[in-house]
């Protein structure tokens, strides 16, 4: 499964005088679903369009090295890359220490 992921920053208008800021996976909030079969080699190419450095945490079972610990500076790319086990619906989100989560990823 080969899965492209994007950070931005998009405005979303919530009506014609409330907007906002957030943060998000390939403009949008939720991110977008990544299908794989139990078993299937994942392999994500995530680029990093924020102005700081982000990464992507999947959760599952996996190499600590695919786990979201390397830090992706502005305009940088990185592949992650492990096989999709256990089977199940696995969160992923941003992993730096800012209360990401709260922001859209
Ligand atoms: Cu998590």
């Amino acid at each position: 499964m080969l899965g492209f992921v994007t950070f931005t920053q998009p405005t979303f208008l919530l009506n014609t005088v409330v907007s906002f800021r957030t943060w998000s996976y390939n403009d949008r909030v939720p991110s977008p679903t990544l299908r794989a079969k139990s078993g299937d080699r994942v392999r994500v190419i995530f680029n990093n369009q924020g102005g700081r450095f982000h990464t992507v945490h999947f959760h599952g079972i996996h190499p600590a090295s695919e786990d979201g610990v390397r830090s992706v500076r502005h305009d940088q790319q990185v592949i992650y890359e492990f096989d999709a086990k256990p089977y199940g619906v696995h969160l992923y989100h941003c992993h730096i220490k800012t209360g990401s989560q709260k922001k859209g990823v």
